[in-house]
Protein backbone atom coordinates (compact mmCIF):
# COMPACT_ATOMS: atom_id res chain seq x y z
CA UNK A 1 0.00 0.00 0.00
CA UNK A 2 1.26 3.45 -1.15
CA UNK A 3 1.67 5.99 1.54
CA UNK A 4 0.20 9.29 1.03
CA UNK A 5 1.83 12.67 1.19
CA UNK A 6 0.91 14.87 3.66
CA UNK A 7 0.01 17.30 1.27
CA UNK A 8 -3.09 15.68 0.94
CA UNK A 9 -4.45 18.23 2.86
CA UNK A 10 -6.71 20.41 0.39
CA UNK A 11 -6.12 24.17 0.91
CA UNK A 12 -8.17 25.84 2.99
CA UNK A 13 -9.23 22.80 4.92
CA UNK A 14 -10.25 23.78 8.28
CA UNK A 15 -7.80 23.45 11.48
CA UNK A 16 -8.72 24.11 14.85
CA UNK A 17 -10.78 22.58 18.06
CA UNK A 18 -14.12 21.24 19.57
CA UNK A 19 -15.59 22.00 23.26
CA UNK A 20 -19.09 21.86 24.76
CA UNK A 21 -20.35 24.66 27.09
CA UNK A 22 -20.81 22.74 30.14
CA UNK A 23 -17.58 21.54 29.85
CA UNK A 24 -15.24 24.31 30.22
CA UNK A 25 -17.68 27.23 30.56
CA UNK A 26 -18.37 27.37 34.49
CA UNK A 27 -20.59 30.29 35.12
CA UNK A 28 -23.24 27.65 35.70
CA UNK A 29 -25.31 30.11 37.40
CA UNK A 30 -24.23 33.48 35.89
CA UNK A 31 -25.90 35.91 33.54
CA UNK A 32 -29.60 34.52 33.88
CA UNK A 33 -28.60 30.61 33.43
CA UNK A 34 -30.90 27.94 34.38
CA UNK A 35 -29.47 24.90 35.45
CA UNK A 36 -28.78 22.40 32.67
CA UNK A 37 -28.89 18.46 33.63
CA UNK A 38 -24.47 18.64 33.57
CA UNK A 39 -25.50 21.04 36.60
CA UNK A 40 -26.43 17.64 38.63
CA UNK A 41 -24.17 15.19 37.13
CA UNK A 42 -21.23 15.31 38.89
CA UNK A 43 -19.56 12.23 38.37
CA UNK A 44 -20.37 11.46 35.02
CA UNK A 45 -22.37 9.83 32.67
CA UNK A 46 -23.12 5.75 34.41
CA UNK A 47 -23.36 7.82 37.88
CA UNK A 48 -26.63 8.66 39.45
CA UNK A 49 -27.37 12.48 38.93
CA UNK A 50 -28.13 14.77 42.26
CA UNK A 51 -30.96 16.98 43.59
CA UNK A 52 -28.97 19.72 42.70
CA UNK A 53 -25.88 21.24 42.02
CA UNK A 54 -23.25 20.26 44.36
CA UNK A 55 -19.74 21.47 45.30
CA UNK A 56 -17.73 18.29 43.92
CA UNK A 57 -19.07 19.18 40.23
CA UNK A 58 -16.31 20.56 38.29
CA UNK A 59 -18.38 21.56 35.70
CA UNK A 60 -20.17 24.56 37.80
CA UNK A 61 -16.81 26.43 37.67
CA UNK A 62 -15.64 24.52 34.17
CA UNK A 63 -12.52 26.07 33.47
CA UNK A 64 -14.04 29.69 33.68
CA UNK A 65 -14.10 30.05 30.13
CA UNK A 66 -17.12 32.36 31.12
CA UNK A 67 -14.83 35.08 31.75
CA UNK A 68 -11.41 33.80 29.69
CA UNK A 69 -12.91 33.34 26.53
CA UNK A 70 -11.20 36.00 25.33
CA UNK A 71 -7.22 35.00 26.41
CA UNK A 72 -8.51 31.17 25.37
CA UNK A 73 -9.26 32.12 22.17
CA UNK A 74 -5.88 34.23 21.53
CA UNK A 75 -4.33 31.29 22.23
CA UNK A 76 -6.17 29.11 19.65
CA UNK A 77 -5.46 31.82 17.40
CA UNK A 78 -1.82 31.79 17.92
CA UNK A 79 -2.03 28.04 17.45
CA UNK A 80 -3.47 28.92 13.90
CA UNK A 81 -6.79 27.76 14.12
CA UNK A 82 -9.03 28.50 11.64
CA UNK A 83 -11.74 26.91 13.18
CA UNK A 84 -13.56 26.64 16.51
CA UNK A 85 -16.55 24.12 17.78
CA UNK A 86 -18.04 25.41 20.35
CA UNK A 87 -21.81 24.28 21.52
CA UNK A 88 -24.40 27.14 23.19
CA UNK A 89 -25.74 26.26 26.22
CA UNK A 90 -29.54 25.74 26.00
CA UNK A 91 -30.07 27.14 29.45
CA UNK A 92 -28.60 30.53 29.12
CA UNK A 93 -30.77 30.74 25.99
CA UNK A 94 -33.89 29.29 27.54
CA UNK A 95 -33.51 29.11 31.18
CA UNK A 96 -36.25 26.37 31.65
CA UNK A 97 -36.23 25.57 28.35
CA UNK A 98 -40.11 25.82 27.69
CA UNK A 99 -40.33 29.74 27.94
CA UNK A 100 -41.45 31.87 25.30
CA UNK A 101 -38.80 34.47 25.09
CA UNK A 102 -35.18 34.06 25.17
CA UNK A 103 -32.83 34.98 28.06
CA UNK A 104 -30.30 38.59 26.32
CA UNK A 105 -28.17 38.01 28.71
CA UNK A 106 -27.26 34.56 27.56
CA UNK A 107 -27.48 35.94 23.90
CA UNK A 108 -24.98 38.69 24.44
CA UNK A 109 -22.68 35.58 26.50
CA UNK A 110 -22.04 34.14 22.73
CA UNK A 111 -22.31 37.47 20.69
CA UNK A 112 -18.54 38.56 23.21
CA UNK A 113 -17.35 35.10 22.07
CA UNK A 114 -18.67 35.14 18.32
CA UNK A 115 -16.57 38.74 18.42
CA UNK A 116 -13.77 37.50 19.56
CA UNK A 117 -13.45 34.93 17.25
CA UNK A 118 -14.31 37.27 14.35
CA UNK A 119 -11.58 39.47 15.46
CA UNK A 120 -9.26 36.19 15.23
CA UNK A 121 -10.72 35.44 11.39
CA UNK A 122 -11.75 32.09 13.10
CA UNK A 123 -14.31 30.57 12.14
CA UNK A 124 -17.34 28.93 14.03
CA UNK A 125 -18.70 25.81 14.09
CA UNK A 126 -21.62 25.76 16.61
CA UNK A 127 -23.65 22.77 18.30
CA UNK A 128 -26.74 23.72 19.35
CA UNK A 129 -27.11 20.51 21.83
CA UNK A 130 -24.39 19.44 23.37
CA UNK A 131 -25.35 16.91 26.13
CA UNK A 132 -26.53 20.08 28.02
CA UNK A 133 -30.73 19.89 27.78
CA UNK A 134 -32.23 22.23 30.32
CA UNK A 135 -32.78 20.66 33.58
CA UNK A 136 -36.56 21.57 33.70
CA UNK A 137 -36.81 20.16 30.38
CA UNK A 138 -36.16 16.52 32.19
CA UNK A 139 -38.02 17.08 35.14
CA UNK A 140 -41.32 18.45 33.53
CA UNK A 141 -41.45 16.53 30.37
CA UNK A 142 -38.99 13.59 30.89
CA UNK A 143 -36.51 14.70 28.19
CA UNK A 144 -36.71 13.54 24.62
CA UNK A 145 -39.46 11.01 25.31
CA UNK A 146 -42.25 13.81 24.76
CA UNK A 147 -43.06 15.30 21.42
CA UNK A 148 -43.01 18.55 22.92
CA UNK A 149 -39.50 18.87 23.03
CA UNK A 150 -39.37 19.28 19.20
CA UNK A 151 -41.33 22.46 19.82
CA UNK A 152 -38.67 23.59 22.35
CA UNK A 153 -35.88 22.83 20.27
CA UNK A 154 -37.31 24.25 17.21
CA UNK A 155 -37.75 27.13 18.51
CA UNK A 156 -34.76 27.85 20.05
CA UNK A 157 -32.76 26.69 17.47
CA UNK A 158 -34.60 29.49 15.73
CA UNK A 159 -33.51 31.90 18.30
CA UNK A 160 -29.80 30.71 17.25
CA UNK A 161 -30.20 31.21 13.75
CA UNK A 162 -31.89 34.90 13.88
CA UNK A 163 -29.25 36.19 15.98
CA UNK A 164 -26.22 34.53 14.75
CA UNK A 165 -26.83 32.88 11.21
CA UNK A 166 -25.33 36.23 9.92
CA UNK A 167 -22.10 35.21 11.54
CA UNK A 168 -21.79 31.30 11.76
CA UNK A 169 -21.81 29.33 8.81
CA UNK A 170 -21.59 25.77 10.05
CA UNK A 171 -24.12 24.17 12.54
CA UNK A 172 -24.45 20.51 14.22
CA UNK A 173 -27.88 19.99 15.64
CA UNK A 174 -27.21 17.28 18.01
CA UNK A 175 -23.45 15.94 19.47
CA UNK A 176 -22.99 12.23 19.00
CA UNK A 177 -26.88 11.87 18.76
CA UNK A 178 -26.66 8.43 18.52
CA UNK A 179 -25.50 8.68 21.94
CA UNK A 180 -29.54 8.52 23.22
CA UNK A 181 -29.59 4.92 22.91
CA UNK A 182 -27.12 4.13 25.34
CA UNK A 183 -27.13 7.16 27.47
CA UNK A 184 -30.70 8.47 27.89
CA UNK A 185 -29.89 10.81 30.76
CA UNK A 186 -26.72 12.77 29.22
CA UNK A 187 -28.06 12.56 25.47
CA UNK A 188 -32.04 13.02 25.79
CA UNK A 189 -32.48 13.78 29.41
CA UNK A 190 -34.66 11.50 30.09
CA UNK A 191 -34.88 10.75 33.62
CA UNK A 192 -36.53 7.39 33.34
CA UNK A 193 -33.83 4.94 34.99
CA UNK A 194 -31.58 3.01 31.92
CA UNK A 195 -32.62 0.02 33.43
CA UNK A 196 -36.40 1.07 33.51
CA UNK A 197 -36.74 2.84 30.20
CA UNK A 198 -38.40 0.46 27.65
CA UNK A 199 -36.56 -0.07 24.04
CA UNK A 200 -40.57 1.88 22.84
CA UNK A 201 -39.57 5.20 24.77
CA UNK A 202 -35.89 4.82 23.73
CA UNK A 203 -36.48 4.75 20.06
CA UNK A 204 -39.45 7.21 19.80
CA UNK A 205 -37.26 10.01 21.93
CA UNK A 206 -34.48 8.99 19.19
CA UNK A 207 -36.95 9.43 16.46
CA UNK A 208 -38.15 12.71 17.86
CA UNK A 209 -34.30 14.12 17.91
CA UNK A 210 -34.26 13.23 14.31
CA UNK A 211 -37.02 14.94 13.65
CA UNK A 212 -35.80 17.99 15.48
CA UNK A 213 -32.56 17.86 13.80
CA UNK A 214 -34.66 18.10 10.19
CA UNK A 215 -36.61 20.97 11.65
CA UNK A 216 -33.85 22.96 12.43
CA UNK A 217 -31.99 22.33 9.21
CA UNK A 218 -35.07 23.81 7.57
CA UNK A 219 -35.72 26.53 9.66
CA UNK A 220 -31.72 27.33 9.22
CA UNK A 221 -32.25 27.34 5.60
CA UNK A 222 -35.33 30.06 5.61
CA UNK A 223 -33.00 32.17 7.75
CA UNK A 224 -29.98 31.82 6.56
CA UNK A 225 -29.08 31.06 2.59
CA UNK A 226 -25.44 29.32 2.65
CA UNK A 227 -25.66 27.74 5.61
CA UNK A 228 -24.27 24.57 6.12
CA UNK A 229 -26.14 22.14 8.65
CA UNK A 230 -24.20 19.48 9.64
CA UNK A 231 -25.50 15.75 11.71
CA UNK A 232 -22.83 14.60 14.36
CA UNK A 233 -22.58 10.92 15.28
CA UNK A 234 -20.19 9.36 17.71
CA UNK A 235 -18.61 6.62 15.58
CA UNK A 236 -16.42 3.93 16.07
CA UNK A 237 -14.44 1.38 14.01
CA UNK A 238 -15.78 -2.42 14.53
CA UNK A 239 -14.28 -5.24 13.79
CA UNK A 240 -15.26 -8.82 14.29
CA UNK A 241 -13.15 -10.63 16.81
CA UNK A 242 -12.94 -13.63 14.76
CA UNK A 243 -13.11 -14.19 10.81
CA UNK A 244 -16.45 -16.64 11.95
CA UNK A 245 -19.12 -15.06 9.73
CA UNK A 246 -21.06 -14.69 12.98
CA UNK A 247 -19.11 -11.99 14.34
CA UNK A 248 -18.51 -10.39 11.59
CA UNK A 249 -22.60 -10.15 11.65
CA UNK A 250 -22.58 -8.94 14.83
CA UNK A 251 -20.04 -5.96 13.90
CA UNK A 252 -22.50 -5.17 10.97
CA UNK A 253 -24.83 -5.19 13.75
CA UNK A 254 -23.36 -2.93 15.91
CA UNK A 255 -22.10 -0.79 13.30
CA UNK A 256 -25.48 -0.74 12.03
CA UNK A 257 -26.87 1.29 15.58
CA UNK A 258 -24.61 3.95 14.28
CA UNK A 259 -25.32 3.99 10.93
CA UNK A 260 -28.76 4.64 11.08
CA UNK A 261 -28.60 7.94 12.52
CA UNK A 262 -26.48 8.95 9.76
CA UNK A 263 -28.70 7.03 6.74
CA UNK A 264 -31.95 9.17 8.08
CA UNK A 265 -29.80 12.14 8.08
CA UNK A 266 -28.69 11.59 4.83
CA UNK A 267 -31.59 9.91 3.48
CA UNK A 268 -33.86 11.01 5.03
CA UNK A 269 -35.85 7.92 5.61
CA UNK A 270 -35.48 5.01 8.27
CA UNK A 271 -33.09 2.36 6.89
CA UNK A 272 -34.47 -1.43 6.53
CA UNK A 273 -32.33 -3.01 9.13
CA UNK A 274 -33.40 -0.47 11.49
CA UNK A 275 -37.28 -1.09 10.74
CA UNK A 276 -36.88 -4.57 11.39
CA UNK A 277 -34.89 -4.52 14.24
CA UNK A 278 -38.11 -2.32 15.68
CA UNK A 279 -40.56 -4.87 14.40
CA UNK A 280 -38.69 -7.85 16.24
CA UNK A 281 -38.68 -5.78 19.39
CA UNK A 282 -42.46 -4.81 19.04
CA UNK A 283 -41.57 -1.26 19.05
CA UNK A 284 -44.08 0.52 16.79
CA UNK A 285 -42.93 4.03 16.65
CA UNK A 286 -45.22 7.21 16.08
CA UNK A 287 -44.34 8.62 13.02
CA UNK A 288 -46.68 11.52 11.66
CA UNK A 289 -46.97 12.57 8.02
CA UNK A 290 -45.76 15.69 8.93
CA UNK A 291 -42.88 13.79 10.81
CA UNK A 292 -42.27 11.89 7.42
CA UNK A 293 -41.84 15.09 5.37
CA UNK A 294 -39.84 17.04 8.15
CA UNK A 295 -37.39 14.21 7.28
CA UNK A 296 -36.77 15.17 3.79
CA UNK A 297 -34.94 18.09 5.33
CA UNK A 298 -30.98 16.10 5.09
CA UNK A 299 -28.05 17.24 6.04
CA UNK A 300 -25.03 19.50 4.24
CA UNK A 301 -22.74 17.55 5.84
CA UNK A 302 -21.66 14.43 8.32
CA UNK A 303 -19.41 15.03 10.89
CA UNK A 304 -18.59 12.84 13.79
CA UNK A 305 -16.28 11.79 16.71
CA UNK A 306 -13.46 9.31 16.73
CA UNK A 307 -11.42 7.94 19.36
CA UNK A 308 -11.22 4.54 19.04
CA UNK A 309 -12.37 1.18 17.68
CA UNK A 310 -13.93 -1.69 19.24
CA UNK A 311 -14.64 -5.79 18.51
CA UNK A 312 -17.60 -7.42 18.33
CA UNK A 313 -18.41 -10.88 18.98
CA UNK A 314 -21.37 -13.05 18.87
CA UNK A 315 -19.72 -15.06 22.05
CA UNK A 316 -21.38 -14.39 24.73
CA UNK A 317 -18.73 -15.59 27.23
CA UNK A 318 -16.44 -12.94 25.91
CA UNK A 319 -16.20 -9.72 28.39
CA UNK A 320 -17.85 -6.52 26.87
CA UNK A 321 -16.47 -2.91 27.83
CA UNK A 322 -17.57 0.53 27.64
CA UNK A 323 -15.63 2.49 24.59
CA UNK A 324 -16.40 6.11 23.88
CA UNK A 325 -20.09 5.61 24.63
CA UNK A 326 -20.46 2.96 22.58
CA UNK A 327 -20.10 -1.00 23.63
CA UNK A 328 -17.90 -3.66 22.72
CA UNK A 329 -15.17 -6.13 23.44
CA UNK A 330 -11.48 -5.26 23.44
CA UNK A 331 -9.27 -5.92 20.41
CA UNK A 332 -5.50 -7.80 21.07
CA UNK A 333 -4.10 -5.99 18.17
CA UNK A 334 -4.33 -2.77 20.22
CA UNK A 335 -2.75 -0.23 22.90
CA UNK A 336 -4.91 0.99 25.69
CA UNK A 337 -5.43 4.74 26.70
CA UNK A 338 -5.07 5.32 30.65
CA UNK A 339 -8.81 5.26 30.72
CA UNK A 340 -8.57 1.69 28.81
CA UNK A 341 -9.75 3.60 25.10
CA UNK A 342 -7.87 1.08 22.28
CA UNK A 343 -5.77 3.60 20.28
CA UNK A 344 -6.65 2.83 16.17
CA UNK A 345 -5.60 5.14 13.74
CA UNK A 346 -5.97 3.21 11.05
CA UNK A 347 -9.76 3.18 12.28
CA UNK A 348 -10.35 6.48 11.20
CA UNK A 349 -9.29 6.25 7.71
CA UNK A 350 -11.67 3.03 7.89
CA UNK A 351 -14.40 5.06 8.81
CA UNK A 352 -13.78 7.88 7.27
CA UNK A 353 -13.82 6.15 3.55
CA UNK A 354 -16.82 3.97 4.72
CA UNK A 355 -18.61 7.69 5.42
CA UNK A 356 -17.59 8.99 2.66
CA UNK A 357 -18.53 5.76 0.10
CA UNK A 358 -21.92 5.09 2.25
CA UNK A 359 -23.25 8.95 1.99
CA UNK A 360 -21.13 10.71 -0.61
CA UNK A 361 -21.34 13.41 1.82
CA UNK A 362 -18.27 16.32 3.11
CA UNK A 363 -17.34 15.16 6.43
CA UNK A 364 -16.12 16.85 9.26
CA UNK A 365 -14.27 15.11 12.09
CA UNK A 366 -15.00 17.13 15.05
CA UNK A 367 -14.09 15.70 18.10
CA UNK A 368 -10.72 12.92 18.42
CA UNK A 369 -7.33 12.99 20.87
CA UNK A 370 -6.06 11.58 23.32
CA UNK A 371 -7.09 11.87 27.24
CA UNK A 372 -3.94 11.42 29.40
CA UNK A 373 -2.76 12.30 32.76
CA UNK A 374 -0.05 15.61 32.31
CA UNK A 375 2.76 16.24 34.70
CA UNK A 376 3.09 19.64 34.39
CA UNK A 377 7.47 20.60 35.07
CA UNK A 378 9.52 23.53 34.27
CA UNK A 379 11.66 23.57 31.80
CA UNK A 380 14.42 26.42 31.51
CA UNK A 381 12.05 28.64 34.15
CA UNK A 382 8.97 27.64 32.55
CA UNK A 383 5.96 25.39 33.38
CA UNK A 384 4.87 23.14 30.40
CA UNK A 385 3.96 19.83 30.00
CA UNK A 386 5.95 17.38 28.26
CA UNK A 387 3.04 15.43 26.21
CA UNK A 388 5.05 13.20 23.76
CA UNK A 389 2.23 10.25 23.91
CA UNK A 390 -0.60 12.87 22.94
CA UNK A 391 1.69 14.51 20.00
CA UNK A 392 2.25 10.57 18.70
CA UNK A 393 -1.64 10.24 18.92
CA UNK A 394 -2.89 13.24 17.17
CA UNK A 395 -0.15 12.79 14.23
CA UNK A 396 -1.10 8.99 14.15
CA UNK A 397 -4.54 9.55 13.64
CA UNK A 398 -3.79 12.79 11.17
CA UNK A 399 -1.42 10.57 8.96
CA UNK A 400 -4.47 8.68 8.20
CA UNK A 401 -7.05 11.30 7.62
CA UNK A 402 -4.18 12.36 5.27
CA UNK A 403 -4.58 8.71 3.90
CA UNK A 404 -8.16 9.12 3.81
CA UNK A 405 -8.07 12.20 2.00
CA UNK A 406 -5.50 10.82 -0.65
CA UNK A 407 -8.37 8.55 -0.99
CA UNK A 408 -10.61 10.60 -2.35
CA UNK A 409 -12.66 11.29 0.55
CA UNK A 410 -14.08 14.81 1.03
CA UNK A 411 -13.08 16.26 4.25
CA UNK A 412 -14.10 19.74 5.47
CA UNK A 413 -11.32 19.70 8.44
CA UNK A 414 -10.53 18.28 11.74
CA UNK A 415 -11.34 19.90 15.16
CA UNK A 416 -9.10 18.20 18.11
CA UNK A 417 -10.95 16.92 21.55
CA UNK A 418 -10.55 19.81 23.90
CA UNK A 419 -7.75 22.07 22.64
CA UNK A 420 -7.60 23.55 26.09
CA UNK A 421 -8.29 21.17 28.82
CA UNK A 422 -11.87 20.38 30.46
CA UNK A 423 -13.79 18.41 32.05
CA UNK A 424 -14.56 15.19 30.87
CA UNK A 425 -17.95 13.68 29.47
CA UNK A 426 -17.82 10.42 31.06
CA UNK A 427 -15.97 10.64 34.25
CA UNK A 428 -16.37 14.35 35.16
CA UNK A 429 -12.41 14.65 36.06
CA UNK A 430 -10.28 17.07 34.97
CA UNK A 431 -7.22 14.84 35.42
CA UNK A 432 -8.83 13.12 32.17
CA UNK A 433 -6.67 15.81 30.06
CA UNK A 434 -6.87 16.39 26.12
CA UNK A 435 -5.06 19.76 25.57
CA UNK A 436 -2.32 21.68 23.93
CA UNK A 437 -3.01 24.05 26.73
CA UNK A 438 -2.45 23.06 30.47
CA UNK A 439 -5.30 24.38 32.99
CA UNK A 440 -4.39 24.50 36.59
CA UNK A 441 -7.16 22.95 37.97
CA UNK A 442 -7.11 19.63 39.50
CA UNK A 443 -9.98 16.76 40.28
CA UNK A 444 -10.26 18.11 43.95
CA UNK A 445 -11.20 21.60 42.78
CA UNK A 446 -7.92 23.12 43.77
CA UNK A 447 -6.07 24.94 41.35
CA UNK A 448 -5.32 28.27 40.12
CA UNK A 449 -6.83 28.36 36.36
CA UNK A 450 -3.35 29.73 35.01
CA UNK A 451 -3.30 28.06 31.48
CA UNK A 452 0.25 26.74 30.31
CA UNK A 453 1.21 25.79 26.79
CA UNK A 454 2.24 22.29 26.55
CA UNK A 455 4.98 20.83 23.83
CA UNK A 456 2.21 19.88 21.86
CA UNK A 457 1.13 23.28 21.18
CA UNK A 458 3.80 24.17 19.13
CA UNK A 459 3.34 20.71 17.19
CA UNK A 460 0.24 21.64 16.67
CA UNK A 461 0.61 24.96 15.04
CA UNK A 462 3.41 23.98 13.30
CA UNK A 463 0.87 20.96 11.21
CA UNK A 464 -1.65 23.74 11.30
CA UNK A 465 1.05 26.38 9.55
CA UNK A 466 2.29 23.99 6.80
CA UNK A 467 -1.80 22.47 6.00
CA UNK A 468 -0.60 19.17 7.38
CA UNK A 469 3.46 18.72 5.97
CA UNK A 470 4.72 18.43 9.25
CA UNK A 471 3.08 15.07 9.63
CA UNK A 472 5.50 12.01 10.31
CA UNK A 473 4.38 8.80 9.24
CA UNK A 474 5.40 5.87 10.94
CA UNK A 475 5.19 7.89 14.55
CA UNK A 476 4.90 5.28 17.52
CA UNK A 477 1.51 4.19 18.05
CA UNK A 478 0.83 3.47 13.91
C1 LIG B 1 -17.51 12.79 23.39
C2 LIG B 1 -18.24 14.02 23.79
C3 LIG B 1 -17.43 15.09 24.33
C4 LIG B 1 -16.14 14.70 25.00
C5 LIG B 1 -15.45 13.51 24.38
C6 LIG B 1 -14.34 12.91 25.19
O1 LIG B 1 -18.34 11.70 23.61
O2 LIG B 1 -18.95 14.57 22.71
O3 LIG B 1 -18.27 15.89 25.07
O4 LIG B 1 -16.16 14.75 26.33
O5 LIG B 1 -16.35 12.49 24.08
O6 LIG B 1 -14.86 12.06 26.14
P1 LIG B 1 -14.48 12.06 27.66
O7 LIG B 1 -14.64 13.44 28.12
O8 LIG B 1 -15.45 11.14 28.23
O9 LIG B 1 -13.09 11.58 27.72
Amino acid sequence: MTTATTSAFPEGFLWGGATAANQLEGAYDEGGKGLSIQDVMPRGIMAPWTEGPTADNLKLEGIDFYHRYAEDIALFAEMGFTVFRLSIAWSRIFPNGDEDQPNEDGLAFYDRVLDELERHGIEPLVTISHYETPLHLAQAYDGWVSREMIGFYERYARVLFERYGHRVKYWLTFNEINALLFAPFMAGAITTPPEELSLADRYQAMHHQLVASALATKVARDIVPDVQVGCMIASMAYYPLTPDPRDVLAALQAEHETLAFGDVHVRGEYPGYLLRHLREHGVELEVSDADREALQHTVDFVSFSYYMSLCQTSDPTKKGTMGNILPGVPNPHLPTSEWGWQIDPVGLRLVLNQYWERWGKPLFIVENGLGAKDELVEVNGVKTVLDDYRIAYLNDHLVQVGEAIADGVQLLGYTSWGPIDLVSASTAQLSKRYGFIYVDRNDDGTGTLARYKKKSFDWYADVIRTNGASLRAGSASS
